[in-house]
């Protein structure tokens, strides 16, 4: 069975509650959503959020990638050559969330051509995930406000604070008001984008150390090498590489370098198969792993579920999949649900990502 066709669609979803964070901010979720159909009518789906800030791809450049480069060379290949669809891909350099959605397009092909459910594909470990949820910047009180309604709503008791903006006035602070909220029991981890120096990093570590955090999310730019080994010898708990490990090779490198020990896997921008080799390549390395979010909406929020249910390693820790929430609508079909703060893997064939296509024609921007 071949490839072909391949589309890139933009489209435009409003945010009800933007969200803020130090490299920026989201009011819209101006996605792209890629489509691969095969010669025998299969037809596969993935979400792809443009991070200018993270990544450098735009909506536009995501669009152009996939059609006029990604495209003319897959199409007529065999949907099982995967080593050679990779290749493919690999070619060209960057343009991470284009190639994710290509291959987590792919997986679902691959899926429904099969009639098995990705996750089982991928490895099958569990039915669902444990969900922790994203909180951008806020004054202290809102957030507790905003995370006890999670808490009491959706069950919901793992939280990440997003920081990096002044460290001593507004972080530390939001970080206690949330701790003593929400008591002992809940678990919180807080995510700098690099809005820290080094030593700033080291302040908040030894003014937060008795506030029971898990660990604390890309604090500094990570090519300040020497500053972030420092950090990471002299942190209590993990420092954890999220942008400053995008790739297989990247996240090597962080953990051989001693710039992180525990790392971020995100499917937005590893798909699932270079996702897979990122989770292998720490396990063997003893360092722990957990599923972030690129502030996905629902398509791509399914897709976090099955690949990290689908894997023991990842499965571990609770994994950020609850910002759609924030979202005015979303394109999937058969909407998600949090439940007792876990969200359950789709249990039809492929990844579970069908759009609802009434919604795709409202929302898509290319017509
Ligand atoms: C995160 O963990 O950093 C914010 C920017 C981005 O690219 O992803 C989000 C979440
Ligand atoms: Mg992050």
């Amino acid at each position: 069975m071949k490839i072909a066709a391949i589309e890139a669609i933009p489209y435009s979803i409003p945010y009800r509650h933007p969200l803020h964070f130090a490299s920026g901010s989201v009011h819209e979720a101006d996605h792209v959503l890629v489509r691969i159909h095969t010669d025998e009518g299969v037809v596969g789906l993935a979400d792809t959020p443009p991070r200018p800030y993270t990544y450098g791809e735009t909506q536009k450049s995501i669009v152009a990638v996939v059609q006029d480069v990604f495209g003319p060379q897959l199409i007529g290949v065999d949907i099982f050559d995967r080593e050679k669809i990779q290749e493919i891909l690999f070619r060209t350099i960057h343009n991470q969330t284009a190639k994710g959605a290509v291959d987590i397009a792919l997986w679902d092909v691959i899926g429904k051509t099969l009639g098995q459910p990705v996750t089982k594909l991928l490895g099958g470990y569990t039915d669902s995930l444990r969900v922790s949820h994203m909180l951008g910047f806020k004054p202290a009180q809102e957030l507790l406000d905003l995370a006890l309604e999670f808490r009491e709503t959706y069950g919901i008791n793992t939280f990440k604070l997003k920081t990096g903006r002044h460290p001593l006035r507004l972080d530390i602070e939001a970080a206690r008001v949330l701790r003593e909220g929400l008591g002992e029991d809940a678990e919180l981890y807080m995510d700098a984008n690099r809005g820290w120096s080094a030593n700033e990093a080291a302040e908040v570590l030894r003014r937060t150390a008795d506030f029971g955090l898990q660990f604390l999310e890309e604090p500094d730019d990570a090519r300040e090498v020497l500053g972030r080994r420092r950090l990471v010898v002299n942190s209590p708990i993990p420092i954890a590489a999220d942008e400053s490990a995008p790739n297989l090779g990247e996240a090597a490198k962080e953990i051989l370098n001693g710039g992180a020990n525990l790392l971020a896997v995100k499917t937005a921008r590893s798909g699932f198969t270079e996702a897979a080799k990122i989770v292998g390549m720490a396990e063997g390395m003893g360092v722990d792993v957990y599923i972030g979010n690129q502030i996905d909406t629902q398509v791509g929020t399914v897709a976090s579920v099955v690949f990290g249910a689908a894997f023991a390693h990842t499965a571990k820790r609770a994994a950020e999949l609850s910002n759609f929430l924030d979202m005015a609508d979303d394109l999937l079909a058969d909407p998600l649900q949090i439940i007792d703060g876990r969200i359950r893997v789709p249990e039809g064939p492929g990844v579970g990502t069908g759009v609802n296509e009434e919604k795709l024609e409202r929302y898509r921007s290319d017509r």
